[in-house]
């Protein structure tokens, strides 16, 4: 039990307490300052009570109080970093995820569906992805494409039936891969009949499903959406308030209530009896808020974008909620979890999925998206050493008793190559490290459809071909705050999740001035490297060695008893000094593996073998 935080204790104190060590990182990232300026031996003994004089201009008064009810609420010690790895199919597996609505059209009505998905199985099984994760495909209005359920027993029509699943799993389990849905359950659609029920009923009992406020709007809380503008909107005839962390059409639930968790443990066991074999679990670590829904502090919500999240991130119940959740559900099927965590830090990410704690199985950690002092909406060059650093530091510390996930991309983000490389001079060379490091480095692949087939940012023209809300309600609110339209313009065009929501170019039948086709050496490339995975489990259990990490370099090696692999990248658009190999083969970069100099962004695999050389000497 580490000791309680008052404001005498000094900033290497709160460094060392979970969430205050992963606040501490967020606020570093947020601003752009490194570590080193707060841990050196000046500021690391500074007490709170000087931090705070300092800081005046930038965190108000309550947010101190606010900082030290949520550093002291986990303090017991931390599980051991050097425990076994144990063996589990996840963290062998590569996945890919599927955005149900692009992926693919076998019916030619524009959006993709079940029977699409069935089609490219042996596209998908060739490429060896071993499991696919399927965004939302429930019965839908669509707000939030899928993200906001109406009932969580029906697929949506624009999709298929239920019929067209039962086909979809048999024939994923036939050919020998798993399939993880998306569970949605911090909210619901407000068209859900839970929540029209309570609206229509002032008695009903499901009222407690919600946070329904029957208040004049000056007694709600100040929580603003994700998706611009207030938390709370009214809704039925009563106009009663409710709370929506997402859209107005995304409704949060109370999870407080224990027959909500009820309902949402029935209807996850109804689909694990059906076969399924996991879920990933949509903003996951929000659904325990703060009793009584306290006020958001005003400086959190003008450095991180947002306010309120402080009691809802990391929220008072979440370990028991996912606890419990397990035992009812996963653990009894051996089912696989993967929780979406924005927000959450290395520390508290390890707090949910150490092994022994039976909560999550892995996390999706975002971190490493944005690069330190930007936000997705900049358009920024994204470094790779930044990656990279990040990438050290989780797997040195994430734990043998935790797993990480590896992606780039996903249905939420612009692809991470256009931000790497803004003018598309070395699209392909970024594309071939970002997946060497993808299956090489330590943890489980999450391929993003699209990314096999090299796919960069998509040049739309203006808000007229934006489709998704939170970019159009972000365009809305910059306008109305006096923003010039092409400025506007400029920043949703460069953090849309559109970008990443296009229909895959299967056919190359696209506009012509803005076609994207599927570049196939890319494609080859993902085939080795996954192969190449999947025959030497040295890449996925053997240990993780850095032989250079200079600005620009990164050198690494993967090692067991049997073998080893070198990995030599350059992170950078200039050339730089090959790395000497002592090694007999030369994996990938073989025409060029002569050459003392790496070419911009090149990466080079030398594997070495044990045996061979015991017999030679
Ligand atoms: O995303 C949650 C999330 O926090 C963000 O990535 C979010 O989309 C937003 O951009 C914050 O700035 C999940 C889903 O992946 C996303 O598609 C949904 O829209 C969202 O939850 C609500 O269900
Ligand atoms: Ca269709």
């Amino acid at each position: 039990m580490k000791q309680i935080i008052t404001m005498h204790s000094r900033v290497k104190d709160v460094w060392n307490t979970i969430i205050g060590h992963d606040i501490l990182a967020k606020l570093l990232l947020q601003t752009g300052l490194s570590e080193k300026a707060l841990l050196n031996s000046l500021v690391g003994n500074f007490s709170l009570w000087m931090i705070r004089k300092m800081t005046e201009k930038i965190l108000d008064a309550p947010f101190w109080p606010a900082f030290l009810h949520l550093v002291n609420s986990e303090l017991d010690d931390e599980a051991p970093l050097d425990g076994k790895v144990e063996r589990t199919w996840w963290k062998e597996a590569v996945f890919y995820q599927i955005y149900p609505r692009t992926f693919c059209d076998s019916n030619g009505d524009g959006i993709g569906d079940i029977q699409g998905i069935i089609q490219k199985l042996d596209y998908l099984k060739e490429l060896g992805v071993d499991a696919l994760w399927l965004s939302p495909i429930y019965d839908s209005p669509m707000a939030d494409n899928g993200y906001d359920i109406r009932d969580y027993e029906k697929i949506n029509s624009d999709f298929g039936t239920m019929e067209d699943f039962e086909q979809l799993l048999k024939e994923v389990h036939a050919k020998g891969m798993k399939l993880i849905m998306d569970l949605v359950v911090n909210h619901t659609s407000d068209e859900h009949r839970w929540f029209q029920q309570a609206i229509q009923d002032p008695k009903s009992p499901y009222r407690d499903y919600y946070f329904i406020r029957p208040y004049t709007k000056e007694e709600l809380n100040n929580w603003t959406s994700f998706f611009s503008g207030s938390a709370w909107s009214h809704y039925g005839k009563e106009k009663d308030w409710a709370l929506h962390l997402f859209a107005e059409k995304q409704v949060d639930l109370n999870w407080d209530n224990p027959k909500v968790r009820e309902e949402i443990a029935d209807m996850v066991n109804r689909w694990l009896d059906k076969g399924v074999d996991g879920f990933r679990m949509d903003v996951i670590n929000y659904i325990s808020k703060d009793k009584g829904l306290p006020a958001g502090n005003e400086s959190v919500g003008t450095l991180m974008g947002y306010r309120g999240i402080e009691h809802y991130y990391y929220g008072p119940h979440l370990h028991t909620y996912l606890h419990e959740l397990h035992q009812n559900t996963f653990a009894k099927h051996h089912a696989f979890s993967i929780g979406e965590t924005p927000g959450l830090g290395r520390k508290m990410c390890r707090r949910v999925t150490g092994a022994e704690r039976e909560e999550l199985d892995m996390v999706f950690s975002f971190d490493h998206l944005e690069t330190p002092g930007h936000v997705r909406w900049d358009a920024y060059q994204y470094d790779l050493n930044y990656y990279r650093n990040y990438l050290l530091d989780w797997q040195k510390n994430y734990g043998n008793n935790c797993w990480m996930s590896l992606f780039y991309n996903n249905h939420d983000n612009p692809r991470m190559v256009s931000k790497i490389d803004l003018a598309g001079i070395y699209r392909k060379e970024i594309e071939i490290l970002l997946a060497v490091l993808q299956f090489t480095m330590k943890g489980t692949p999450f391929i993003y459809q699209g990314d096999e087939m090299g796919l960069v940012n998509y040049l739309f023209r203006s808000i007229d071909d934006i489709q998704d809300i939170e970019s159009k309600n972000y365009y809305e609110k910059l306008i109305l705050e006096g923003e010039k339209e092409i400025d506007a313009w400029k920043t949703i065009l460069a953090g849309t999740r559109d970008h990443a929501r296009r229909m895959l170019p299967w056919n190359n039948q696209e506009i012509p001035e803005l076609k994207q086709e599927i570049d196939t050496s890319i494609q080859s490339i993902y085939k080795q490297l996954i192969h190449l995975r999947k025959e030497h489990s040295c890449l996925i259990y053997g240990e993780l060695n850095v032989i250079d990490c200079h600005f620009d370099r990164f050198v690494y090696e993967r090692k067991d008893a049997k073998e080893s692999f070198r990995i030599d990248c350059n992170l950078g658009n200039q050339n730089r000094k090959a790395y000497k190999m002592p090694h007999e083969y030369a994996l990938l970069g073989e025409s060029s593996s002569c050459s003392k100099e790496l070419r911009p962004y090149e990466v080079r695999i030398w594997y070495y073998k044990k045996e061979r050389t015991a017999k030679k000497n």
